[in-house]
């Protein structure tokens, strides 16, 4: 026996690469043309071989994918578009015998209006036990025919919808920040705290790691539902005024959703967190709040040196605020690609490489949403494929985020690319994405694919990657450098031509050295 304190090894998630998958888009075991579990199930090898550390997963519980499993009708059931409980369990055991966790998409915001409690609430009365579970309210104007407040939703329109009352007549009106078949939870409710509780260790049981939890700054709405300002209201903003958000009651459920992970030690929890202010932002991840928030300014930044270092020096105050973990994401399935976002084609291309060594010479946790990895791009998809509800509730203004989810190309020379064993894929696929495979790529050193799997390998075993924090060097206009504490340097030159690099040995560059110097949209490792 010793009383001496043995210093704890650090929790697997501060440094973990998560991976995103759209189960949706990934792979399709049953032939229907929309991915499933059974599909993430025989893609595990190549996730070995990619080197991730964990899964994520968009929403796979029982939902009629109103907006894509973000409306959810049961949180402790697998859609069955998606599989059963038997294939989830089974993945959650395949991925742990290869030492990859587990973490799901968590939509505790809202429910679909399929849930059994809407579809009681609109069997009940105004002011029943039923309806207290949602937000309704009675309207304004004569004969109530306006909304409560003047919320719009985030996906276009009105955040209120009226209903009919049993009797037939025009009724009460309920909230949704998003699509109308996503009515929002009434969080002073105990009773849906209760259920979340439920749900929680519903999933911890069977062995699921943690949670992504959609929305988390949302849920707390402000007393009284006041109006809002209506000049800023755009999908993947945020103006920290916007009372739809923030409310300072949400970290009182950010706490109770803790103490429910506490109780299975190295789970975990990431919170989409659309906050700007960062000493908002660090209330989130306090110790007892929400293990780690997702920060999207690099996602947010132009290729621009300014510009990434000002994401990266903001991302490092905002958590050192707590003395807690940075996250680093360069696009999900609700942003544009960066390869497209960085300008397309080639420049894209080489600009998405050089970003990816910058994202993870940094200390932290780091997501990568799948498809990254092959370089793919964003996909011009006509009107008549485009399914994301965005597009209909916008009067067919807004695109929406389809462009960015459309499926994963594994081998072959012509759509579907093994996605599927049928042609019809949810969403159609470029005959282009013929050079894009998982085939192709594995095979070429050069490929996207390649430097991603010996950017995670050399970030997993070098001990250059060590310490938190980074000191920024003096470069170049158009150009940063850092330093890790173990030794790791990471150069970027945003510039146009080639730059000389620091001082040390070239671990590995995003691009072949032109000369011994860093060529124009490319980045380097050296120690
Ligand atoms: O996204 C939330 C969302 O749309 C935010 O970008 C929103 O603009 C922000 O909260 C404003 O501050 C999540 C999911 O990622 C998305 O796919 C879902 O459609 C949405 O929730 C609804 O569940």
């Amino acid at each position: 026996m010793t009383d001496r304190l043995e210093p704890q090894p650090e929790p697997w998630w501060k440094d973990a690469i998560f991976y995103q998958i759209y189960p949706r888009s990934f792979a399709d075991s049953n032939g229907d043309g929309v991915g499933d579990l059974g599909g993430v199930r025989d893609k595990l090898g190549y996730l070995e071989l990619l080197g991730i550390d964990a899964i994520w997963l968009s929403p796979i519980m029982k939902s009629p994918m109103a907006d894509h499993g973000y409306d959810v009708s049961d949180p402790r059931a697998i859609d069955p578009l998606f599989g059963d409980l038997a294939v989830m369990d089974s993945l959650i055991e395949e991925a742990h015998a290869r030492d990859i966790k587990v973490t799901m998409d968590l939509v505790p915001n809202h429910t679909s209006d399929r849930h059994p409690w809407f579809v009681a609430a609109l069997d009940s009365a105004p002011g029943s036990p039923e309806r207290a579970r949602y937000i309704f309210r009675d309207g304004k104007g004569p004969g109530g025919s306006e909304p409560p407040n003047n919320w719009p939703s985030i996906f276009g329109g009105p955040a209120w919808t009226r209903i009919r009352e049993a009797d037939g007549t025009p009724g009460q009106w309920y909230l949704h920040i998003f699509a109308a078949e996503q009515p929002d939870l009434d969080w002073t409710n105990p009773e849906v705290s209760e259920d979340l509780a439920t749900t929680l260790r519903f999933w911890l049981d069977r062995g699921v790691d943690g949670f992504r939890i959609d929305v988390a700054h949302g849920m707390a709405k402000p007393e009284g539902l006041p109006n809002m300002s209506l000049e800023t209201n755009e999908l993947m903003k945020n103006d920290d005024t916007d009372p739809r958000f923030n409310n300072p009651a949400v970290h009182e459920i950010h706490r109770g959703i803790r103490k429910i992970m506490d109780e299975y030690p190295g789970s975990t929890t990431v919170g989409e967190i659309w906050v700007q202010d960062n000493v908002r932002f660090s209330e989130y991840i306090r110790p007892d709040e929400l293990h780690l928030g997702f920060n999207f300014r690099l996602a947010e930044a132009e290729f621009d040196a300014a510009a990434i270092r000002n994401a990266v020096s903001n991302s490092l105050d905002a958590v050192a605020l707590v003395d807690g973990t940075p996250t680093w994401t360069l696009s999900n399935h609700d942003v544009v690609r960066e390869v497209t976002r960085y300008g397309g084609g080639t420049r894209g291309t080489a600009r998405a490489r050089a970003m990816i060594l910058l994202e993870l010479a940094l200390p932290g946790t780091v997501f990568v949403y799948n498809g990254a990895e092959l370089g793919l791009p964003n996909v011009d998809l006509p009107d008549e494929s485009l399914q994301d509800p965005v597009w209909e509730r916008s009067g067919h203004t807004e695109r929406g985020r389809d462009g960015c989810r459309v499926p994963l190309p594994w081998e072959g020379t012509e759509p579907p690319f093994a996605f599927s064993s049928s042609p019809a894929t949810w969403l159609p696929m470029p005959t282009e994405w013929s050079s894009l495979t998982v085939e192709e790529q594995l095979e070429d050193v050069d490929s996207m694919l390649s430097l991603y799997r010996s950017a995670f390998e050399l970030r997993a075993l070098r001990p250059e990657f060590a310490g938190t924090g980074v000191d920024w060097y003096g470069s170049p206009p158009g150009c940063l450098a850092f330093r890790r504490p173990g030794g790791l340097i990471c150069a970027l030159n945003a510039t146009d031509v080639p730059i000389p690099l620091p001082p040390g040995e070239v671990l590995m560059s995003s691009a072949p050295l032109v000369d011994g110097q860093l060529p124009a949209d490319a980045a380097a490792w050296l120690v």
